[in-house]
């Protein structure tokens, strides 16, 4: 009964429609034979502009791509964290500041937006026994906005675990990776001693970077050191028996070095004359 009522309102509306269609062959029939140029039928189309990859997305998969040809292999976790594994699996103090409510944005029930993707790490770590050898990629959240910083960021964190890993090791495959992601064989780097709770020895690496002046500055681009024991342990990894390095490197800070950007804030803006000039890159 239904399909009868059907089939009579479709073929109203489809006469309807092949009436419209045809008064508009007859009037364009019309503008065709009386006047040309009023109505040019060569013309082309209006061009639809197709949408392009992000610079950071770009880069991301840039430095991914060195990675997993140095056989990291690439894992994702959640966001959104608990304190366990962002802070006290790290070795992270309750009283730490980068716990407090002014740098961490907490959600409700002991939940919060990752600071870093080493969580991810943890997460690894607890389900995967050695040798690991992962790079975490992704966003992260802390409670900064100004010049230099954004609320949301991106990362990479690396982590290798084996017996007998050294800081040689580390040295070598953060050089690697440095020359190969810059382009530049004779790049210098430098690695100053530094504090993380969660490696010891730990250390910053700084590139060196001539600006537009010919001034010669060393800019800090990461920061990484050896795994520390308590770490190893809370993951229930022996520390006597297995030993690994662990980097963490800031992928705007990557992309702005690399395209001369001097203003963060720009890759967030969406400004189509922003974003176009890397389309091809
Ligand atoms: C950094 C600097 C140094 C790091 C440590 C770990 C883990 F989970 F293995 F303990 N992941 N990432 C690390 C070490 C991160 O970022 C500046």
């Amino acid at each position: 009964e239904e399909k009868a009522l059907a089939g009579k309102s479709l073929n109203n509306a489809k006469s309807t429609i092949n009436a419209i269609l045809e008064e508009k062959k007859v009037l364009l029939s019309k503008v065709e034979s009386n006047s040309k140029d009023e109505f040019d039928f060569s013309m082309p189309g209006r061009a639809s502009s197709i949408g392009s990859i992000h610079p950071i997305t770009k880069i991301m998969n840039k430095s991914i791509e060195i990675f997993e040809s140095l056989k990291f292999e690439c894992v994702e976790g959640p966001e959104v964290e608990d304190e366990f594994h962002n802070f006290s699996a790290l070795n992270i103090p309750e009283s730490h500041p980068a716990r407090a409510m002014h740098d961490t944005f907490y959600l409700d029930n002991n939940f919060l937006l990752r600071t870093h993707t080493s969580s991810v790490q943890v997460r690894t770590m607890d389900q995967q026994d050695p040798p690991i050898r992962i790079i975490a990629p992704g966003k992260v959240y802390r409670k900064d906005s100004d010049i230099t910083h954004t609320p949301m960021f991106h990362q990479i964190e690396g982590l290798y675990i084996d017996k007998e890993v050294s800081f040689s090791n580390l040295k070598s495959i953060i050089n690697i990776f440095l020359k190969s992601f810059f382009e530049q064989d004779d790049l210098k780097i430098r690695f100053r001693p530094s504090y993380f709770p969660f490696t010891e020895p730990s250390a910053e690496v700084d590139i060196e970077y001539v600006d537009s002046k010919g001034n010669k500055n060393w800019l800090e681009i990461l920061g990484c050191g050896m795994v520390h024991p308590n770490v190893l342990d809370m993951a229930k990894i022996d520390s006597s028996i297995y030993s690994g390095y662990a980097f963490g490197l800031g992928v705007e800070r990557l992309a702005m070095l690399k395209l001369g950007i001097t203003d963060l804030r720009l890759f967030y803006e969406n400004d189509l004359r922003f974003l176009k000039q890397f389309q091809r890159m």
